[in-house]
């Protein structure tokens, strides 16, 4: 049985101490707000990354890579933006004993990196849509407690999309896409999360409107795990990305941008870990099955080690990730090593299994042990690491997901629900800012915004019009 005590009792203990367990990031780099990526962790990192890149490959997004540095200049152009990230950003404004003559920025994010250089790229309509995207470090001057992975100071691991387009429609129709990119990143990682219209005052700076991507911990705060943001003609303007139409006028482009960081990997330790530790989906798990021989004494080595041998080139054959732990340690020991990092399935070869023709697969997300014949093994695994564990991770999680939401008629019902119950309030409000402001400031909570995809009629809980926004309030990390 899977138990999650430790989580509801304390989170952040547990959270810090499953980063160092499972090697997922070394916290004592001596700079405030950087850590340092574990073996395990970076590993778990690059297949997260390998999703992210196939999602937006296959849908017509080029990789690049800009610069870290930019300029004053075009840092300083758009005002809105500069107001959300003056505070926020590090200065390069020496390079050796010189004083700079232009001073530098380390990007926070890279719309003044990329759009000065869209400007020479954009010409004509044909050009268009032009979606590009990178992956890479950005560095904040985070103000608030900083927490690995969750507020780091060096974000390494940004993913932000930019693109252009040659209408307002077109725009419309990628922040669409940008929607169904990250529902499937995330339910192929089995992270419930919802899609909220950002209030008039939580949107990204220089952007017309935010679309927040939010998925709750078990301690019942709200993370955002990604933003997705319609930026209008608001940049293209201050940038001069303009672009000709067929009947040859020259018009400002539209633009989107959406962003993940390394959060995507705190919330799959967040909401798919456990008592024992980390559990992963098998698609991004390191090793996605471990084999452990488990020797008797006056039965042949020789055997299990061959059996165990097979197996493993059995698995490799088809891509599975498999591994043999044959270090001269307990086995009780190595079952809790594994467990612990994650891996969803174990194979044991004790006597019993060679002489019987037996397999014994341990699932990590039941935290129990099958019996299977030796000539069924690998379709069992197959099956399991294909389909079956992240559906039970799947629905496990949108379980707690759903706990964690109570449906509020009042003010004090949110403050009830999000102050004292510690969980996510939900709804209806009719989207304007005076009844927005009410229920942001009636609990410890923040309006996080009204959902894109859900619809429930009802009545605004502060002005009583009826509407059919549901919005969800809720203490944030
Ligand atoms: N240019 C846009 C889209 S790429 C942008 O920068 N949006 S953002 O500011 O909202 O950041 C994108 C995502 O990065 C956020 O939704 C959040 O999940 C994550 N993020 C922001 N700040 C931090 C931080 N200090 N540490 C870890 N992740 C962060
Ligand atoms: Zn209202």
């Amino acid at each position: 049985m899977r138990t999650r005590e430790k989580l509801r009792e304390d989170f952040s203990e547990w959270y810090n101490s499953i980063l160092e367990t499972a090697e997922i990031v070394d916290v004592r780099y001596p700079v405030k707000g950087l850590y340092v990526w574990g073996f395990w962790g970076f590993q778990i990192r690059r297949f997260v990354t390998d999703i992210l890149r196939e999602l937006h490959d296959s849908r017509g997004h080029k990789e690049t890579l800009f610069p870290l540095l930019i300029p004053e200049k075009e840092f300083m152009k758009e005002a809105e933006h500069i107001k959300g990230f003056e505070d926020q950003v590090y200065w390069v404004t020496r390079g050796g004993n010189d004083e700079l003559d232009v001073k530098l920025v380390l990007r926070p994010t890279s719309e003044t990196s990329m759009y000065p250089m869209f400007s020479l790229w954009v010409r004509s309509h044909a050009d268009l849509p032009m979606k590009v995207y990178q992956i890479v470090s950005v560095f904040r001057y985070e103000t608030k407690h900083t927490r690995p992975l969750i507020r780091v100071r060096e974000i390494t691991t940004f993913k932000e999309a930019h693109t252009v387009h040659s209408s307002r429609e077109d725009a419309e129709r990628q922040v669409k896409e940008a929607i169904e990119i990250y529902s499937e990143f995330y339910r192929r990682l089995g992270i419930p999360c919802l899609f909220l219209r950002r209030p008039e005052w939580d949107k990204f700076p220089g952007a017309e409107y935010t679309i927040g991507v939010d998925t709750i911990f078990p301690d019942g705060k709200v993370l955002q795990i990604g933003t997705i943001h319609n930026l209008g003609q608001n940049f293209s303007k201050t940038f001069e990305i303009k672009f000709e139409t067929p009947s040859g006028n020259r018009e400002y482009a539209y633009q989107t941008c959406y962003g993940i960081s390394e959060r995507c990997i705190a919330s799959l330790i967040g909401i798919h870990g456990d008592d024992r530790g980390l559990l992963l989906p098998p698609e991004v798990a390191p090793v996605q099955v471990i084999i452990v021989p488990i020797p008797y004494k006056d039965f042949g080595e020789e055997e299990i080690r061959r059996v165990c041998s097979n197996i493993k080139r059995e698995l490799s054959a088809e891509g599975i990730r498999a591994e043999i732990d044959d270090r001269d340690l307990r086995p009780g020991w190595k079952f809790y090593y594994w467990e612990s990092r994650g891996v969803p399935l174990r194979i044991e070869i004790g006597p019993r299994d060679v002489k019987e023709g037996k397999v014994t697969i341990f699932r990590r997300d039941l935290m129990k042990r099958e019996s299977v014949d030796a000539e069924n093994y690998l379709k069992r695994v197959r099956d399991l690491l294909n389909q079956e564990i992240i559906e039970n991770m799947r629905k496990e999680a949108e379980e707690n997901f759903i706990s964690m939401i109570r449906r509020c008629s009042s003010l004090e019902g949110i403050k009830k629900c999000v102050d004292e119950d510690k969980k996510v309030a939900r709804v209806n409000w009719c989207g304007e800012d005076t009844c927005g402001l009410e229920i942001n400031e009636c609990s410890q909570g923040q309006l996080l915004g009204y959902s894109v995809n859900e619809k429930e009629s009802g009545e605004c809980i502060v002005c009583g019009v009826a509407t059919e926004k549901v919005a969800y309030v809720g203490r944030t990390y």
